[in-house]
């Protein structure tokens, strides 16, 4: 017997949100209902809703989210009715040949989740004339409830402010995953990061965890900037105004950054990014272009300079090891969520947000449903 609960639908690529009853099926074995308490605005949904990223319509976007437990079906261990938990966007089967070598963000479940359906590759939505309707990464938060894979459900404090830790659930653990985990940035390295929105102002504060050194961020806004420079940046760089090469030759005595992050997701910065490691350095690719883009480099240069280039997903996040790790870093003063919150919004302000977003005002919004 399905349920029903109100949802933010994108009918189809380019369309806008658009808030309506859908049908919920109750959640099946090792799958758990909860209420989302609060879910950021990425730039992958704007990427999927402007039909960048591929996916399937009907959709019901979301994927940052805080939400409270209120169902759990058969064969799931170890969460209750009323436990906060932190959404993950890519569920642990932990039977894969990933999960079982400690990769758990390149879990096999992944391939059918980015695409809409549940990890069993059947679907729990309906639109009210009981046509399929798909979820975002298997979660579609932008929704007053959602049933998820157990798996993606992980456990927090419900003492937390829940505006702020519902981006751990994507910037964070992509921002300072990348740093942490993909990149592992030794202290006193050189860091360039191209790209400073919600997941990239993650990448800065990651970087200063680590004991960079020197941070260079680019970006086109000002605002952003600004803000980069609270969570740790040394140096700032608008490239409509100054070379970021210039500045990191000056930064770095000539030689590059040990470490460059792109985080906009365009082969142009891609591209940025690699010129501006040194021999030896690391360019990790964090934003996500458009599935045609492709990446052109020297293949000289990185041949006979050892330049290496990483892409990162999820910040190569083990989420049930590295949730609890953000909190702890959150308690002790070092990461700090709540200058990452720009605004909050109810479910009808969707195409605000994305506006928001897409113009550059907003960080995270964050929607309480
Ligand atoms: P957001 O829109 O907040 O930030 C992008 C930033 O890039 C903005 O501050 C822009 O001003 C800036 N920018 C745009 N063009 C340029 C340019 N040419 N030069 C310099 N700066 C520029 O987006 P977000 O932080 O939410 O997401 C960033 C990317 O990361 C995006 O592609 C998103 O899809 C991706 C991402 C990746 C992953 C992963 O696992 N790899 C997870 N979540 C999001
Ligand atoms: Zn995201």
């Amino acid at each position: 017997m399905s349920d029903t609960t109100r949802a933010a639908v994108v009918r189809e690529p380019g369309g806008s949100f658009e808030v309506i009853e859908i049908r919920l099926d109750p959640p099946a074995a090792g799958e758990v209902e909860v209420r989302i308490l609060a879910t950021g605005v990425c730039h992958s949904d704007l990427s999927i809703q402007q039909g960048v990223i591929p996916a399937t319509f009907p959709v019901v976007l979301g994927h940052e989210a805080v939400a409270e437990v209120e169902i759990v079906g058969p064969e799931v261990a170890g969460l209750e009715p009323g436990d906060r938990v932190v959404l993950s966007w890519i569920p642990q089967c932990g039977r894969c040949d990933y999960c079982r070598r400690g990769e758990p963000q390149l879990c096999e479940t992944s391939s059918g989740t980015m695409l809409g359906r549940q990890p069993d590759g059947s679907l729990r939505r309906y639109l009210p004339d009981g046509s399929p309707l798909y979820a975002m990464t298997a979660l579609g938060t932008f929704a007053e409830r959602a049933v998820v894979p157990a798996s993606a459900a992980v456990p927090v404090s419900s003492e937390l402010p829940a505006e702020q830790v519902a981006l751990l659930g994507c910037g964070v653990l992509t921002g300072v995953g990348a740093v942490l985990n993909t990149a592992q940035v030794e202290p006193g390295s050189a860091v360039a990061v191209l790209g400073v929105g919600g997941v990239g102002l993650n990448v800065v504060q990651g970087a200063r965890i680590a004991g960079a050194s020197a941070i260079v961020a680019v970006d086109l806004n000002e605002s952003k900037l600004e803000l980069a420079r609270h969570l740790g940046a040394s140096h700032t760089v608008r490239p409509d105004v100054d070379d970021p090469r210039r500045t990191v030759r000056e930064v770095t005595g000539g030689s590059g950054v040990d470490y460059a992050f792109e985080v906009i997701g365009r082969p142009e910065t891609a591209r940025t990014a690699f010129e501006l490691i040194r021999p030896g350095g690391l360019a990790v690719m964090v934003g996500v272009p458009d599935v045609a883009a492709e990446l052109k480099i020297p293949l000289m240069m990185m041949v006979t300079q050892e330049r290496r280039v990483a892409g990162s997903l999820y910040g190569s996040s083990d989420v049930r090891r590295d949730v609890p790790r953000m909190l702890d870093l959150y308690a002790a003063g070092e990461l700090d969520l709540a200058s990452l919150v720009t605004g909050t919004a109810g479910l009808e302000d969707l195409d605000d947000a994305a506006a928001r977003l897409a113009g550059g005002e907003a960080v995270r919004t964050v929607i309480t449903p």
